[in-house]
């Protein structure tokens, strides 16, 4: 049997530039042969990817925190059991754009619902599952609003206040104080090339990447 595989998982503001580095990383193990998939939360499986659909789409009707939090909830608790721990028991390296970290900065610090029950909730979603390393991709969100808005129409959450989105980034950097053997903090205000530098001198002192 191979030994279990890295779970490395990105967070950050909307516009942080995740997704970018994340398919970056993706790319540069692939040179190296690392078995890995890539995947996102909400999402990595059909239903979760439906529950994606549903939580993302912008509508008339009042979406209430507690509704929104069961529902990323329910969301992870499929793509952790569905992909991430039998990638992670194949071997295989999981990246992993937002995982609960990112349900503790938007539904308790910026929605203002309970720290213990997203806490309690979030363990139950995950199976106690527990990144081996978190990226935290962080920078001022007028700069990240405006990096997304230019891929296109905002989505539920990007339609957020600013006050809304300064909320996320302090709720994220109050978990990294908590847990910065687990978290790293990288400058996402810097140039592209020079975020995928920090990353990957990260990776590579911690799993030899
Ligand atoms: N959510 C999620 C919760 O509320 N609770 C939860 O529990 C979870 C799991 C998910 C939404 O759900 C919320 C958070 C989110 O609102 P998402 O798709 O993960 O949606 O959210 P986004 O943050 O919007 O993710 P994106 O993939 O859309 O944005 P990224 O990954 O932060 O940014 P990226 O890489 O797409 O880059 C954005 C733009 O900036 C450019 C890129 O080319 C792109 O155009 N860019 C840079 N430009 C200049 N300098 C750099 N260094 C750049 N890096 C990227």
């Amino acid at each position: 049997m191979s030994a279990r595989g890295v779970f490395v998982t990105f967070e950050g503001i909307e516009g942080s530039g995740k997704t970018t580095q994340a398919r970056r990383l993706s790319a540069r193990l692939l040179t190296k042969s690392v078995s890995h998939i890539v995947t996102r939360e909400p999402g990595g499986t059909p239903l979760a990817d439906q529950l994606r659909s549903i939580l993302l789409a912008p509508r008339e009707e009042t979406v209430f925190p507690e509704t929104e939090l069961l529902l990323y909830q329910a969301a992870r608790a499929q793509h952790v059991r569905g992909l991430l721990l039998p990638a992670l028991e194949d071997g295989k390296a999981v990246l992993c754009d937002r995982f609960y970290d990112a349900t503790f900065a938007y539904q308790a610090h910026a929605r203002g619902l309970e720290a213990e029950t997203v806490g309690m909730l979030n363990r139950f979603a995950s199976g106690d599952l527990v990144p081996d390393l978190t990226l935290l991709f962080d920078l001022p969100p007028e700069l990240g609003i405006s990096r997304a808005s230019r891929r296109g129409a905002a989505d539920r959450i990007e339609r957020e206040s600013l006050d809304f989105h300064r909320a996320v980034r302090n709720g994220y950097l109050a978990i990294y104080k908590n847990d910065t053997s687990r978290i790293v903090l990288i400058d996402a205000s810097a140039p592209e090339e020079e975020v995928f530098r920090k990353l990957q001198e990260t990776v590579t002192e911690r799993f030899g990447w």
